[in-house]
């Protein structure tokens, strides 16, 4: 017990103090694993490894693992401003540092602080689709801004994770020495918590109804509600956006299989059309953190490959959009053998919208949203 005397705050508030800021501590320790975790996934996905191998199966995983990282992104917000508030009168602490090890740990602290507020300030301008105030690739930036923040977090833990553990387990009655009573008109420790829990559920609903239909009126963070749009389906890039609407409406438009360069197969819409058709209900799960499912209608990629006179095989699709990050994505082998893999015509019924991808588009199974890539033209095998 003689050690927990320590503890004690040294300043006016007994908000203040190590058990508060272990506890937000674990709380961010959790909340970040999960989005570091989570963020990898989503950039090895559109980063493919050859050592990532990522499964056709369940279809709303990707769906999942983005809507969690942006949920407990979300929720870190309210827990990282309270504990800096917390911990912030040891910024001035004199002497700054005691020794060579403690100055190198408390240099850290540098990209752990700075780290964090930019990863949630770069995150949650991202899903408002609001660019302005990030002048620099948003992906780069924020990717690596996670790595050298989970840097930071590991130093960090390693050199606080024998004053939680005390400061967790050790039992105070209110009342000791080492914990006061709370003054009258003082927020208790739990209350403080509890207050600071609450504004995370806050947040989280107002995000969660990008994706949970029941909740969508609540979706005030979100750009993007369910529901709303062409066909009852949000859009992230219109054709009049992507400058694609003369090529799209073409008569003369065809899908080719060509491979180096050389042409193996090419279907106008009509004969496409006149092919056996495939239905599948999957989900475009925008990276964006918007997410909704939909009846898709169309031709088995794989099935197109066969009349090419190819095996299943990794390629890539190609966009009738002459410009633009999305244009193009590579649907890996393991993808293109899943039968609900679909060159899509139709969308709940009806033809495409141009907005949606008219004359075709691709949608597989368990994929981001970035790579179900609109206007088809091309697919060149690999
Ligand atoms: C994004 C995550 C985190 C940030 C930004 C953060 C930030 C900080 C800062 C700036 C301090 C004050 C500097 C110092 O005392 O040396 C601090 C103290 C502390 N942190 Fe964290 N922290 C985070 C996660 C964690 C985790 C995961 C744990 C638990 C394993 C933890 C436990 C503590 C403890 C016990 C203190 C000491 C409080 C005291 O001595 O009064 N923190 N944290
Ligand atoms: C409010 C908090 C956050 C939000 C809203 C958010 C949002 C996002 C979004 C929308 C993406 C997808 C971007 C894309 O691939 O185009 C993303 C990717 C990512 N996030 Fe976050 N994020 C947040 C916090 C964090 C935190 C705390 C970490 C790490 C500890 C993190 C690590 C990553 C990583 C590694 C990626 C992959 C980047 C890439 O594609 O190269 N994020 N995040
Ligand atoms: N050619 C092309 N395809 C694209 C895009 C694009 O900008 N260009 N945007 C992608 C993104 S980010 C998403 S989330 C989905 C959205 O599909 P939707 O607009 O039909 O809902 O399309 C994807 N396909
Ligand atoms: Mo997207």
């Amino acid at each position: 017990m003689k050690a927990f005397a320590d503890l004690k705050p040294a300043t006016p508030s007994r908000l203040h103090d190590q058990r508060t800021a272990a506890l937000l501590g674990i709380g961010l320790g959790v909340t970040f694993s999960v989005c570091f975790v989570t963020g990898l996934i989503s950039h090895l996905l559109q980063n493919p490894q050859p050592w990532f191998a990522w499964p056709s199966r369940p279809v709303n995983l990707y769906r999942f693992t983005q809507g969690l990282h942006v949920m407990t992104g979300i929720a870190s917000i309210p827990l990282l401003l309270a504990k800096l508030w917390v911990v912030y009168p040891k910024f001035w602490t004199w002497p700054p540092a005691k020794s060579v090890t403690h100055a190198l740990e408390r240099m850290s602290l540098l990209p752990l602080v700075g780290g964090s507020l930019f990863l949630l300030y770069t995150g949650v301008l991202n899903i408002a689709y609001w660019y302005t105030p990030m002048p620099f690739s948003f992906p780069h930036a924020h990717y690596w801004a996670a790595w050298l923040t989970i840097g930071a977090l590991v130093v960090h833990i390693g050199a606080k994770i024998a004053i939680t553990r005390q400061a967790v387990f050790t039992r105070v009655t209110p009342g000791d020495v080492q914990e006061p009573a709370v003054a009258a008109g003082q927020l208790s420790r739990r209350g403080f918590l509890l207050t600071v829990v609450a504004a995370s559920a806050t947040l989280l609903l107002s995000v969660l109804g990008q994706t949970v239909r029941p909740l969508s009126r609540l979706a005030v963070l979100g750009a993007r509600r369910p529901g709303v749009g062409p066909q009852g389906l949000p859009v992230n890039k219109s054709a009049a956006e992507a400058g694609i609407r003369d090529a799209a409406l073409d008569p003369g438009w065809r899908l080719v299989v060509d491979s180096k360069g050389v042409a193996k197969g090419s279907w106008s819409l009509a004969e496409l059309a006149a092919m056996p058709q495939r239905r599948a209900r999957l989900p475009i799960a925008c990276v964006e953190g918007w997410s909704q499912s939909a009846e898709w209608e169309g031709v088995p990629l794989r099935e197109l490959l066969h009349l090419a006179g190819a095996r299943v095989r990794t390629v890539r699709v190609e966009s009738l959009e002459q410009q633009g990050l999305y244009r193009t994505s590579v649907v890996h082998r393991r993808l293109v053998a899943d039968r609900d893999t679909l060159v899509a015509l139709r969308l709940d019924g009806e033809p495409l919208d141009l907005d949606h991808g008219y004359p075709v588009r691709l949608i597989a199974p368990n994929r981001p949203g970035v790579l179900q890539t609109k206007w088809l033209s091309r697919i060149t095998l690999s």
